[in-house]
């Protein structure tokens, strides 16, 4: 009878040893690293894997090209908090009154809200961001010097290197889980967004008043504090030693994002390594200096390449390339002149931006929120190309259904077959976002309701798709918007407005 029990435990426990492995096994399969890559204000064109361009970015292009290079992938908004609130939450951003671009504002995200990294949490994933948060800390007026809260570490990420809002809004300072980094606390900071141009004394010399300390001069908007002499949005006091530099913030970041990796590589980790590149200001290292012959935003775009590269090799180095998925994307459009003299627009040469899409940043045209959209995972996914049309909002339902949970969001859909073996559909439709407004786009179909506001936007100079008809194209034969067809068609227009108030109420 003892021997019986004892050939029972036996069998039990080496059946039990069989299932733990092979939990284990799965586990490095359906459990992998994940990693989204996010730019900032990179363009449809700017990747030279979508052939569109001119610039030459050979490193994203290793990602597109030995990946899933989605031609129809866009980012939920042509601005970046909104797009950043439904990447992480899989929510739209119309839905949320509070998810537009952030200016010292408070977390836009609910601290009761489900967001990809708590998803990933419940599965044992080490969480982290680095680089460019932008949805709001705390929850009123923030004091940079005692601890942040509530921020990402709030919302599910367990570590947390971040700028808070942009790179030309105040304070200059990196935060780490909440605390300004070498704050010295007889330098406090002080911040202040509402400044009187009549009463312009407060903190640091600003662009408007002393534009002699500037050595990048502002054409709008940005005429707040000189930090390192470029002039920001917003006033700033104190917090000397705290201030970053900016022609260094690339390889800070980077170098933050490669230690996360060193440090977490054991256990399955997500990280979300948001580069600031190319938004306003761009200050790219001196040793990327006239590498694109475009002037700093080219620069900076070939600075960010290099970032990936880099970043690619110590996830090659440290072994765990085969076990990573890597989504790379952009948070929205691009822009030439965004609020500063850069010859931005002067040395584009042939260069576009946009890829031939029509609009850019604050657009409700395509190159507003069609951006490059990349997944890779070396060994698994295999190279290919993908039209099907894609959000960052369906991430959410994806990436869960990936770690294998159940969460899902009410606007995504989970992709995981499209993301993983270029197999499914895409998405039949999707409700496109700029700066609170919206538009439909439905199979090769897109649909841009009246609103009023000029229609090129008089800085930026960019068709931002206002106007007093409705608009309808079809992307098929028109993929740069050339031809409104509401005239032609006002049977698929109609059909177009129904379905799209359908989602999105009467009052859009
Ligand atoms: C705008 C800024 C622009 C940029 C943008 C945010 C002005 C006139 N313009 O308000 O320069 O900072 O906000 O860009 O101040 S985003 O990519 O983060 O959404
Ligand atoms: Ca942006």
């Amino acid at each position: 009878m003892k021997k019986n029990l004892f050939g029972i435990v036996l069998i039990l426990f080496s059946g039990f040893f069989i299932i733990s492995c092979n939990s284990i096994l799965n586990k490095k399969i359906i459990q992998p690293n994940i990693i989204i890559i996010y730019t900032d204000d990179l363009g449809y064109g700017d990747v030279s894997a979508y052939k569109k361009g001119t610039l030459n970015t050979p490193n994203i292009d290793k990602l597109a090209n030995e990946g899933i290079r989605f031609n129809n992938g866009y980012s939920s908004s042509a601005t970046c908090s909104p797009s950043r609130y439904a990447l992480l939450t899989g929510t739209y951003p119309w839905r949320n009154p509070r998810a537009k671009i952030i200016t010292g504002g408070s977390l836009i995200i609910d601290t009761t809200e489900m967001t990809i990294p708590k998803i990933l949490k419940t599965q044992g994933y080490h969480t982290g961001i680095v680089g460019k948060w932008h949805l709001g800390l705390g929850s009123g007026k923030i004091n940079y010097n005692s601890n942040i809260s509530p921020g990402p570490n709030q919302i599910g990420f367990d570590y947390s290197h971040i700028m808070a809002d942009t790179q030309d809004r105040v304070p200059c300072v990196y935060i780490e889980n909440g605390d300004v980094i070498n704050l010295d606390q007889n330098d406090p900071i002080e911040v202040n967004f509402f400044h009187q141009k009549e009463n312009n004394d407060y903190g640091l010399p600003t662009g408007l008043k002393n534009p002699e300390l500037t050595t990048m001069k502002w054409h709008h908007g940005h005429n707040g504090s000189i930090v390192n002499g470029v002039p920001r949005i917003g006033y700033m006091k104190g917090g000397e030693k705290a201030r970053w530099s900016d022609i260094d913030m690339a390889d800070h970041f980077l170098k933050k994002a490669q230690d996360y990796i060193k440090k977490n590589k054991e256990n399955p980790f997500f990280l979300y390594y948001t580069l600031q590149q190319p938004h306003v200001p761009r200050t790219p290292h001196p040793r990327f200096e006239g590498k694109s012959g475009m002037g700093p935003r080219g620069d900076a775009i070939i600075e960010a390449d290099w970032c990936v590269g880099e970043f690619y090799k110590t996830l090659e180095s440290e072994g765990i390339l085969d076990n990573t998925l890597i989504i790379f994307s952009s948070d929205n459009g691009p822009v030439l002149n965004d609020g500063y003299y850069d010859d931005a627009v002067e040395k584009l040469g042939d260069h576009t931006p946009s890829g031939g899409l029509r609009g850019g940043k604050y657009s409700l045209f395509e190159a507003g929120t069609k951006v490059p959209f990349i997944a890779y995972w070396k060994g698994k996914i295999k190279p290919g190309v993908s039209n099907k049309i894609i959000s960052q909002i369906d991430l959410f339902n994806s990436i869960s259904s990936i770690v294998g949970t159940d969460y899902r969001s009410k606007d995504g859909i989970d992709f995981s077959n499209l993301i993983i073996n270029n197999q499914g559909k895409g998405r039949q439709e999707l409700i496109l976002e700029a700066t609170t407004r919206t538009a439909y786009r439905n199979g090769d179909w897109v649909m841009i309701p009246p609103y009023n506001g000029p229609a090129i936007g008089p800085n930026v100079k960019i068709e931002l798709g206002n106007s007093t008809d409705f608009k309808l194209y079809n992307l098929k034969e028109d993929p740069s918007q050339k031809t409104n067809l509401s005239k032609k068609e006002p049977e698929k227009l109609e059909e177009m407005i129904s379905s799209f108030v359908k989602i999105r109420g009467e009052n859009f």
